[in-house]
């Protein structure tokens, strides 16, 4: 059995006693969620339905993508955001994988302490503590990882259909059990959630080609216009809202592409930029570097008004495509003396 985590061997026995004093549990989806979210959210009600308890878990401010549809328990979700249910249903918030309230929803102002008890379970290092309790294992490569251990603790049953869902959530928050983060335990847990749901790659597949034609248009247009300067240090792509328009590409996939992160797998290729025409001379723009100590992309953004992180991060400019680009090959050869 894998080993607890010391601050969820801490928690565990607080958040059970919280759980047992409550009848009707709140989940919910972050925005623009990802398989941990969802995974994590609907294992957490099978738990608790285990324990007797009545638990909801709501879209939240996003449509569900298609591809997690088939996550056992998602026909259940709710299709409401966090501001369209009443919360004199609930007695208790169960926030998962959520860094502050903007996780919770974007849809209107929210202050905490939340009208109800609220307990805080996440992952990610950034965490407000906004819950009555909070934990938060910024060791903890996936949610999905975190539920793993609680569930152990608490000795929840690991259904077939708790399994698939936590296995998803741990899979693709580790990028396939390869980001760094993933130690022998992470690997461990799989292996016993493979062993209960050894359908689990069928979950997978579905998760991997479920594309829309119009991602795989976006992406030949973005890898059709690549070019390089700086001495290729920095590669950009760049989609105009011509090209969009030539293949009726809808915007939100256009958002969703991963083609920055293929750009930056080039050795020498250190600094990506994709820089998608929204709208008419507005241009969002995501940058990628392989090397996040030499080159902090986080600086590069908030050179051109934006922010992020060391090594993912974005900006708008309202402007023609191509001078958004110059902009960025100017502040690129300034700041890294390029
Ligand atoms: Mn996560």
């Amino acid at each position: 059995m894998t080993e607890i985590s010391s601050i969820i061997k801490e928690k565990a026995p607080l958040i059970l006693a919280e759980i047992k004093k409550a009848n009707s549990i709140l989940l919910h989806c972050h925005p623009s969620p990802d398989p941990d979210s969802v995974g994590s959210a609907l294992a957490m009600r099978f738990a608790l339905e285990q324990m007797g308890k009545k638990a909801t878990v709501i879209k939240g401010d996003s449509e569900i993508p298609l591809a997690f549809m088939h996550f056992p328990g998602a026909n259940e979700i709710v299709r409401k955001n966090f501001f369209e249910i009443d919360l004199k249903e609930f007695d208790l918030f169960l926030s998962l994988d959520s860094a502050s309230t903007g996780m919770i929803s974007r849809r209107g102002e929210m202050k905490a302490p939340l009208p109800i008890r609220t307990i805080n379970i996440d992952h990610h290092p950034s965490n407000t503590s906004y819950g009555e309790i909070n934990l938060v294992d910024p060791a903890s490569p996936a949610l999905a990882f975190m539920l793993y251990q609680l569930f152990t603790t608490w000795n929840i049953e690991f259904t077939h259909d708790i399994s698939v869902d936590l296995f998803v959530g741990m899979y693709t928050d580790t990028g396939g059990f390869k980001y760094e983060g993933v130690s022998y335990r992470v690997l461990e847990a799989a292996a016993e959630l493979s062993k209960i749901a050894p359908d689990f790659t069928k979950a997978l597949f579905i998760l991997d080609n479920s594309n829309q034609k119009d991602a795989i248009y976006f992406d030949a247009a973005a890898l059709n216009s690549v070019k390089t300067y700086l001495n290729d240090n920095i590669v950009i792509a760049t989609v105009s809202q011509a090209d969009l328009k030539a293949r009726s590409i809808s915007p939100a996939v256009a958002g969703g592409s991963e083609v920055e992160n293929r750009l930056k797998s080039v050795i020498g290729w250190n600094i990506s930029a994709l820089l998608t025409e929204i709208d008419p001379d507005k241009i969002k723009i995501s940058f990628r570097t392989r090397d996040a100590d030499k080159f902090d992309v986080s600086k590069l953004a908030v050179a051109l008004g934006g922010g992020g992180h060391k090594a993912t991060s974005g900006a708008l400019l309202e402007m023609p495509l191509e001078e958004a680009k110059a902009a960025v090959v100017s502040k690129a050869k300034e700041l890294y003396n390029l």
